[in-house]
């Protein structure tokens, strides 16, 4: 075997056997959720409850998982600040059974998408993350002028950019009204109070974007064709699925990523892009007796700590 050919399957035990460690902790940590679970089972009386009893023992072990997910997150800072499919925390976790139901988990990179507060930076209109966004707009074949009413939606102001602008004006005689946003949105789902947008739209934009905290840099080692089309200008999806990171290797700094753009324009400078993450979103399918629910949440890494920004419960 060829030293390189060693390397790699040293590589792919290592990581075989870090997967069997995480497993090994998140069973136990399902387990006593579980344990603690049916000791207050047993004050309940049983059948007309079993719904409930059924969507409580789905959430603890959902609360279980995410501690988990925070810990995979937190020792994965141990191999340093890049982020890549071929990492640990990239492990889906399938169906897996636990007293009384199974649960499956997986956690994506959110710098790996568009993130729509980058259209506002410093409370002031980002032209480079707007025509980013424009590009996006339209290979999903949606109109451009989109990207000025979410601009509008997350400035404080309430004058309206031209064209496809729209604020306060436009909100209040809606029927229902309401009025502009005039803060960053908290999700990509957000969009479908943004005039202009609809289901269909919302839908269609919703594998691409995502809503973060703060402006983010794209992680070009967990981004989509689409995604790095629109990022970088003069980059089509068809020559951007070259450059998408597979079968375990990734871009280690920002000049080999650089090399392989076919233009070297402004849109590839230095807080456009990088090379790890901060933000997760975490997801877990619970299914118990009748009850099946989805929660996600998303995380944030700051230092060797994972935040939790926020957290949503809903049937699958
Ligand atoms: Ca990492
Ligand atoms: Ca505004």
């Amino acid at each position: 075997m060829s030293s390189m050919g060693a390397l790699n399957l040293r590589t792919a035990l290592r990581r075989q056997r870090g997967i069997a460690v995480i497993m090994a902790i998140l069973i136990a940590a399902l387990a006593a959720s579980v344990a603690s679970f049916m000791m207050w089972q047993q004050q309940v009386w049983a059948r007309q409850v079993e719904n409930l009893t059924s969507l409580a023992q789905a959430n603890a072990v959902s609360q279980a998982a995410l501690e988990w997910t925070r810990m995979i997150l937190a020792e994965d800072l141990k191999s340093g600040d890049i982020d890549h499919p071929g990492e640990v925390w990239a492990t889906v976790v399938p169906a897996l059974p636990v007293e009384g139901g199974r649960i499956a988990l997986a956690l994506t990179d959110q710098q790996g998408l568009f993130n729509l507060n980058n259209l506002v930076r410093n409370d002031k209109p980002s032209e480079v993350d707007i025509a980013a966004f424009q590009r996006l707009l339209v290979s999903l074949e949606l109109k451009p002028d989109l990207a000025n009413a979410v601009v509008d939606w997350i400035d404080l102001d309430s004058e309206v950019t031209s064209s496809g602008g729209a604020e306060d004006l436009d909100y209040l005689g809606m029927q229902p009204p309401y009025r502009a946003a005039n803060q960053p949105l908290l999700d990509g789902n957000g969009l479908i109070r943004v005039k202009g947008f609809d289901a269909e739209a919302v839908a269609r934009l919703q594998p691409f974007v995502t809503a973060l905290p703060t402006p983010t840099p794209l992680n070009v080692n967990t981004a989509s064709p689409q995604v790095l089309a629109a990022v970088f200008e003069g980059l089509t999806v068809d020559t951007a699925k070259s450059l998408v990171v597979t079968g375990g290797k990734y871009y280690k700094d920002k000049a080999e990523f650089r090399d392989r753009l076919p233009t070297r324009g402004a849109a590839a400078s230095d807080q456009t892009f990088g090379l790890g993450s901060q933000y997760f979103l975490a997801t877990g399918l619970m299914s118990f007796g009748r009850v099946q629910i989805i929660n996600r949440a998303l995380l944030a890494r700051v230092g060797n700590k994972t935040r939790v920004i926020w957290q949503k419960h809903g049937d699958s």
